[in-house]
């Protein structure tokens, strides 16, 4: 279900330039998606804010994660700012081919996606990273919930991350539970850390995580392109998903086609945007450490950043 909610625009430390709205933008909103992860709801806001600034008006849309591309591609959402490679390539790569969506570039941002362990996991389990290693520790992992398997906590399903299928494909004793949300996989290894339990969870970087609990990610068999269409891709030739997510995956930007002519002004600063892992990482720790409100997050952001997108914005006056 989705719910649209207008922007109220926080303190600012960007000046307002309205020369934008009266040059040649559309003053329909620009329709920016929001899922279910901290960085990607607090950047939304930083851009609309942005736009806000531009004079250009914005409105906030709640979409599924992995549908959003084909809004994108047939028009009823705008743009999407976190096309996280190892959760989102295959849905975007399927829209980008079908027409209707253009490719905006890439953040600095380098992203990997994976299961991931807090350091006392290494202390009870000293083969780790490796996932052979891993496998061979699953007792440790062991819940009443999972029986004589090791409990691997997956994100919410629509991230789509094939944990089921790469157990499978690698024959491996775990039994992977879907979170209910982020904040699940924080509270697992939250509780963990108490009595330092063993766990191993899905994470991602650039995240706050990393700030709160060093870890590591488990090191799977490369990924190869096509291990997730081609099964003698990958050790296992007759499965798919027999791979780790991408390790230096990528993070694009991505608008509906029209949007270049509609907004061309909101195009051109949506192709200057490039966010770093720190501050992606930052944008995240307003919400999940600082418990800021998103809103008010992006607005706290973007008044410790102005001099990082006000010069993506005066290239586009
Ligand atoms: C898409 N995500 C950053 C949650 O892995």
């Amino acid at each position: 279900m989705n719910f649209v909610k207008s922007l109220a625009v926080g303190a600012l430390a960007l000046a307002p330039v309205s020369a934008f709205a009266a040059a040649h933008n559309s003053s329909d909103p620009i329709v920016i998606p929001i899922h279910n992860w901290s960085s990607q709801i607090v950047m939304s806001n930083v851009v609309g804010q942005m736009y806000e600034t531009m004079g250009l008006n914005v409105e906030f849309v709640t979409t599924d994660s992995q549908a959003v591309y084909e809004s994108i591609r047939l028009g009823d959402v705008t743009l999407e700012l976190e096309v996280w490679e190892g959760a989102f390539g295959a849905s975007y790569r399927a829209a980008l081919a079908k027409g209707g969506m253009v490719d905006a570039g890439a953040h600095n941002a380098v992203t990997r996606e994976d299961w991931w362990y807090p350091s006392w996991t290494a202390d009870a389990c000293p083969g780790l990273p490796s996932w052979e290693a891993l496998n061979e520790c699953a007792d440790l992992f062991k819940t009443a919930e999972t029986g004589d398997k090791g409990r691997y906590l997956d994100g919410p399903v629509d991230w789509l991350k094939h944990g089921k299928e790469r157990v499978d494909a690698l024959g491996m004793n775990f039994t992977v539970i879907n979170a209910g949300s982020a904040a699940a996989l924080w509270a697992e290894i939250a509780a963990a850390e108490k009595d330092k339990k063993p766990v191993v969870v899905f994470n991602w970087t650039p995240n706050f995580a990393e700030a709160v609990w060093p870890g590591a990610f488990v090191e799977f068999p490369e990924w190869e392109d096509g291990c997730d269409k081609d099964p003698s891709k990958g050790p296992n030739p007759d499965a798919l998903y027999d791979c780790g997510n991408p390790a230096d995956g990528y993070l694009r930007k991505v608008a509906h086609k029209d949007m270049t002519s509609k907004w061309p002004s909101a195009y051109c600063v949506l192709s200057n945007i490039s966010f770093n892992n720190a501050q992606i990482a930052e944008m995240a720790r307003l919400v999940d450490v600082d418990e800021l409100e998103a809103e008010d997050a992006a607005s706290e952001w973007l008044g410790a950043n102005g001099s990082v997108v006000q010069p993506w914005i005066d290239a586009c006056a």
